[in-house]
């Protein structure tokens, strides 16, 4: 059998999804639009194998546990349904991501693992229906299929919610993410659970939803003319309505932590220094801030002051997936 790979790159979301519509079809309650970024991928392996008794998945060199990889398995099983091919299948991820760390690692994770089954099966798929199998893994997958700015039109059909790129006309190379990490701990609490809460029970949440779609007409405004302070703005302003959201929850709860917050001031205190730049948030205590190239040494400098060399990870904007494949002795 054919094996098929795939290397794939986190995104973060400038306008964030959060909440689903149906969970079987992850379909999202809004729209989103993102950046990819060159600094963490995921590569993986997939061959599917008529002597395999059981699916097996290999991340960073370590056998998964039954629990470990039941997100995997399912969408292997998801992919057997889609192919008609019957058999299980051996997966091999290396992860360059801080697991769980809310930098996003699902999001490279399930892109890198639709390539790769994608390849491994011959599918032959193009790049919306990648997005698609993308979002059956992890929703924010389906933007990581796709380099620079991607936007997940939210659809209301498993055929109508897919990712696109959105054309900048190479401006994003002129901007950088500074990942500030805080903790590399697994989240608490899951961003499928958070989001999952919020959306039963927030009383704050209608109010997320009727403005997020403004925010994706703005945001996408700001990249066709350039307008990093429109597009910082939009994107922090975000950020902290979806946090928000949470803190109404039942029982409320927040990714936020002194140190986060602490991050939050510095940036602030940057712009007053007349050095633009904006920060947002995932399901995790770790902040991101946008620059632009030309003034990301002097966040850099600042922020050195305060956190240690290790906790500062810069990154640019990264490419789409990468997929192939090699074809093994037809021995079986
Ligand atoms: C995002 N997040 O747009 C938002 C912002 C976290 C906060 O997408 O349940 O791992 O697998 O569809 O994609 C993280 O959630 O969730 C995420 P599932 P996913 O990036």
């Amino acid at each position: 059998m054919t094996i098929g790979y795939a290397l794939a790159y986190t995104n973060i979301a400038l306008i964030k999804y959060w909440g689903k519509a149906d969970e079987q079809f992850i379909l999202p309650m809004n729209s989103s639009l993102s950046l990819t970024l060159d600094q963490f991928y995921t590569k993986t392996r997939v061959q599917f194998d008529p002597t395999l008794s059981q699916d097996t998945f290999i991340l960073n060199h370590v056998l998964q546990t039954e629990q470990q990889k039941e997100k995997v398995s399912a969408f292997l099983t998801l992919v057997r349904q889609l192919s008609g091919c019957p058999y299980y299948a051996q997966v091999v991820s290396e992860n360059h991501v801080p697991t769980a760390a809310g930098l996003a690692s699902s999001s490279s994770g399930f892109a890198a693992l639709a390539g790769a089954c994608s390849q491994a099966l011959r599918l032959q798929l193009s790049p919306k229906d990648l997005s698609r199998l993308a979002r059956r893994g992890s929703g924010s997958a389906c933007r990581s299929i796709f380099g620079g700015f991607a936007q997940w039109e939210k659809g209301d059909s498993d055929e109508t919610s897919f990712a696109f790129p959105i054309p900048s006309d190479g401006w994003e190379q002129e901007l950088a993410m500074l990942f500030v990490v805080i903790n590399q701990e697994e989240k608490k609490i899951s961003s499928r659970s958070g989001m999952k809460r919020t959306v039963d029970t927030s009383s704050f949440y209608p109010g997320w939803l009727q403005t997020v779609e403004q925010d994706i007409q703005t945001m996408t405004r700001a990249i066709a003319t350039k307008n990093f302070q429109l597009l910082g703005e939009t994107m922090e302003a975000n950020g902290l309505r979806m946090h928000g959201t949470t803190l109404a929850a039942v029982p409320p709860f927040t990714y936020w932590t002194a140190q986060s917050m602490a991050v939050m001031e510095h940036v602030q205190k940057l712009r007053q220094q007349g050095i633009l730049c904006y920060f947002t948030m995932d399901a995790g205590p770790n902040v991101k801030i946008l620059v632009q190239r030309q003034q990301l040494q002097a966040v850099q400098a600042y922020l050195q002051q305060f956190f240690s060399v290790e906790q500062l990870i810069c990154a640019s904007v990264g490419p789409g997936i990468q997929t192939w494949h090699e074809k093994e002795e037809e021995n079986v």
